[in-house]
């Protein structure tokens, strides 16, 4: 640990170019929380005063006794680069120059490291989105047993999506050597399988010719680790290559090049070749794995002479203590000296992933709003301290006494200071209106490094900061300016979605008040929960997964409400959808008969709903180059792709409401209320309140009353809202349920446990194979959320608890069946939800919705 004055560490800030934000990413368990640990106890950052508690590892309880991380933590780091290693930085951004005192210009070699270790478990994605968007580059951790799962491809692909660069560590070594005991060349081959499968995705979801430059992972270029986090070891082959470039008497960099790869070392003619003829060796084989395999094979089989020569050789030094240890103790002492990990993490880290000046270059026109040449975008680019504030708040974390959050988040451009005055916008924030935006004055600005906080009096742009007295104006997250004309900074987009809800209210009645109370804290300190207060009285929790639920459920009961609790078994949100086009032209009346609304509902076309949820396709992209996109990918005619007058519900969702009239007199001031009745008609479906998915309305024609008093809001929305729930109820309406993916690891004798499991739950397999150079088998398979509540447990069950699953919302699917037909399994559904919504019970009429002309 180093030991810093707040004042101290306020000066590294300044030196943005020697910034590295950071988020440690992976699939679940595969090692980020212990890699972690062993970069902290080398370089983690106490600011003076608390030097001595060990604030950094102190976690949440139900963390360490699960095993399982659930938040992620942000953490600072000290690093100096050996003066040696400072020319392996390139890029003109990645260092900090500095005058010394005779006026010489020299580079400065301390960096501050900003990193944020994320939770693996897919229930807890939400926390690994506002991780990434507030950092930079990106670890990837992978186990070298198990290899690339779900969890690594779906935390990677948001990297790159983000613009996030990545850099990847193999863990887990030690088990591949002692556990599973590969050759050489067989581990060589696991090693060069699971870059190649990162690369594969990285190619998938981004391209080599994008702003971020080549960002493909790569041993010869030094940007992948190897090593042992439990065990305190790692190495790129840059620290292999050192050791033997002054030998070979060539630079570290091109003999890096001949150590990975088909290239191949001849002892005896001292010929380097790129095929294997027999008389020669794999460079990553002779000069990397066989040094290591030689002090394992060494240590463990106790060979005591040749452990002493191997340890002269490598120039490590034991004290007394050490000399005792035999076995596996003595080998992780031995390579821990040998190859420390920090040194090799943070080295890799300061070299290969990007400062935010450079980041933030490219990753502007991807953050930010509003025009990409406005001084906010400009502060931004240039990562300028001297700019107007834009700081997005990515996430709020409870402080330690209970009630109040600190807003967590990314200064980009500008500097936030404490009892400055800036405008606070939310993401309903539209620039130049009133809704969603407070101005108010931030009390306090403070560090925030684990669960300790400093304040601090000012933190500049480039850096993750800390603020107090905002968490009032802000649910989940938003934008902090002082810039009057800016836009918002994008909201976060979440790889998972809360398909999973269940009910809850206080067992003591009177507790009412605190439970709302507790809910609205709740909502505040998860990014991704749902708490929905139902018309019928009722008090939903939405969540990505049981697990997530069951977390939150225990906060709320715990930490955020403080009184007992009843629950409802879990539940599955559904969908109401169309596949058809009405039937028949629907119209409806308003209530004094004078206006008359005649629209239609069609089904969108496949993958449009999904590219709206997506993101791909927005409510505030701009109109002409949506409907070209439209007309292009979706074959919708442009004229009316450019009269979609809103999505819904929440103004953002996957379904539209679509202006085809001809010649309409009055039309345009009846768009606000019939705007607002697809928010509610979308909102709560026709069949049973759920969301719709996928349906276009289009509004054909209306008749108007002339006089403006008569066609007012009060007459036009809920008429609107029926037509359009006439149209649904005529265009073959169904249920659509949310399906998990289902991935499971686990050896050959259990596989055939699974099958009848998921069988049971409808549940089916579309892939399965063997991880290569494993036992182990990876099946993946598609689960009804509604099946798979007791899904995990089943499972272990039936495969002698060797089968570990993980379930993440995959898609929408369409349940078959009609709803309204009795004795259908949808039927029973909305029957079902119905009465729990507390609504009528009874299969929704057309003729409540319909009228006659
Ligand atoms: N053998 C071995 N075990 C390791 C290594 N790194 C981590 N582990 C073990 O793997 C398990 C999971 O480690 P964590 O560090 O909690 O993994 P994580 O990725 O942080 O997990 P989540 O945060 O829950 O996703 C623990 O039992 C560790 O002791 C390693 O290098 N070798
Ligand atoms: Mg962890």
């Amino acid at each position: 640990m180093v030991n810093f004055t707040v004042d101290e560490i306020r000066g590294l800030m300044d030196r943005k170019k020697n910034i590295r934000n950071m988020s440690v990413i992976a699939h679940v368990d595969h090692g980020k929380s212990t890699l972690t640990d062993s970069l902290v106890s080398k370089a983690g950052i106490i600011a003076g005063a608390k030097a001595g508690e060990t604030r950094f590892t102190d976690t949440r309880k139900d963390e360490q006794e699960r095993c399982i991380t659930i938040k992620s933590t942000a953490i600072s780091m000290f690093f100096e680069l050996d003066k040696k290693d400072l020319n392996f930085i390139k890029g003109e951004n990645q260092l900090e120059k500095e005058k010394d005192a005779d006026g010489k210009e020299k580079a400065y070699n301390g960096f501050l490291i900003n990193l944020i270790d994320s939770p693996g478990h897919v229930d807890f994605s939400s926390e690994v989105t506002a991780a990434l968007r507030v950092t930079d580059g990106a670890l990837v951790v992978v186990d070298c047993v198990s290899g690339v799962c779900v969890q690594t491809e779906t935390v990677l692909r948001q990297a790159i999506a983000e613009r996030i660069k990545p850099v990847l560590f193999m863990n887990k070594m030690d088990r591949a050597l002692l556990e599973l005991q590969l050759g050489q060349e067989e581990l060589f081959q696991t090693f060069q399988r699971i870059i190649e499968n990162i690369n594969v995705i990285i190619a998938t979801y981004g391209d080599d010719d994008g702003p971020m430059g080549a960002i493909m992972v790569d041993p010869s270029v030094g940007n992948v680790g190897f090593g042992s986090g439990l065990h305190g070891w790692a190495f790129t082959l840059k620290q292999f290559a050192e050791i033997y470039a002054e030998k070979f008497g060539v630079q570290v960099d091109k003999l890096m090049k001949n150590l990975w790869g088909d290239r191949f070392f001849n002892v005896k003619t001292k010929k380097w070749s790129s095929v294997e003829d027999g008389e020669n060796k794999r460079g990553f084989s002779q000069f990397v794995l066989d040094p290591i395999y030689k002090v394992f094979d060494a240590i463990m089989n106790i060979k005591k002479e040749e452990t002493t020569k191997l340890l002269e050789r490598l120039n490590v030094k034991l004290t007394a203590e050490e000399r005792d240890l035999e076995g596996k103790p003595l080998m992780k002492v031995v390579m821990r000296k040998w190859l420390p990990a920090g040194d090799t993490m943070l080295q890799m880290i300061c070299i290969h992933l990007p400062s935010p000046v450079t980041a933030q270059k490219y990753r502007m026109e991807m953050l930010y709003e509003g025009p990409h040449d406005d001084e906010a975008a400009v502060g931004i680019k240039n990562c300028d301290p001297n700019g107007p504030l834009m700081m997005y708040v990515s996430k709020m974390v409870p402080t330690s006494d209970k009630g109040r959050f600190y807003a967590f988040g990314r200064v980009f451009s500008g500097k936030v200071a404490t009892g400055m005055k800036a405008r606070i916008q939310g993401p309903n924030y539209v620039p130049g209106k009133k809704e969603d935006l407070y101005e108010k004055t931030i009390q306090r600005t403070i560090l925030m490094m684990g669960r300790y906080i400093e304040p601090i009096e000012d933190i500049p742009s480039g850096n993750i900061a800390g603020l107090v007295g905002v968490d009032q104006y802000l649910v989940k997250g938003g934008t902090i300016t002082t810039y009057k004309d800016a836009h918002n900074l994008r909201v976060m987009k979440f790889s998972v979605s809360p398909v999973v809800r269940v009910a809850i209210e206080p067992k003591n009645p009177g507790d009412l008040p605190k439970l709302v109370e507790g809910l609205k804290r709740l909502a505040k300190s998860d990014p991704m929960v749902q708490c929905i207060f139902e018309e019928s009285g009722e008090h939903i929790i939405a969540g990505a997964g049981e697990l997530h639920l069951e977390i939150c459920l225990k906060d709320l009961e715990e930490d955020h409400a403080c009184i007992p609790l009843k629950k409802s078994d879990p539940v599955v949100s559904y969908r109401e959808t169309v596949i058809n086009e009405s039937s028949i032209m629907c119209l409806s009346k308003s209530p004094n008969k004078h206006n008359r609304i005649f629209m239609k509902a069609v089904p969108m076309p496949d993958g449009l709903a999904d590219d709206i949820e997506g993101g791909k396709i927005t409510a505030r992209d701009e109109m002409k180059a949506r409907a070209k996109v439209l007309a292009e990918k979706y074959e919708y005619d442009v004229t009316e792709a450019r009269k979609i007058w809103a999505f819904g519900p929440d103004g953002t969702g996957p379904n539209i409401l679509v202006d085809v009239t001809k010649g309409v007199q009055y039309l345009n001031e009846i768009k606000d209320s019939c705007v607002a009745a697809l928010q509610w008609a979308t909102k709560e479906g026709v069949l049973c309140d759920e969301n719709m998915r996928g349906v276009r309305f289009n509004i054909h024609d209306v008749t108007l009353h002339a006089d403006a008093i008569h066609r007012g809001g009060g007459q036009i929305i809920p008429t609107a809202r029926r037509v359009m729930y006439a149209s649904v109820l005529t265009a073959e309406p169904r249920l659509l349920e949310p399906v998990y993916l289902v991935e499971i690891q686990c050896p050959e004798v259990a596989v055939g446990g699974i099958y009848g499991v998921l069988n049971r739950r409808r549940g089916h397999v579309f892939e399965e194979s063997q991880i290569v150079g494993t036992p182990m088998f990876h099946v993946k398979s598609y689960l009804p959320v509604n099946e798979s509540f007791g899904f995990t447990a089943d499972l272990r069950s039936n495969t002698g608890g060797q089968a570990f699953p993980q379930c993440v919302f995959d898609h929408w699917q369409v349940l078959q069946g009609n709803p309204l037909e009795a004795g259908t399994k949808p039927n029973q559904i909305i029957l079902d939800t119905r009465k729990r919504k507390g609504l009528k019970i009874e299969v929704p009429v057309l003729d409540n919705y319909f009228d006659k002309l």
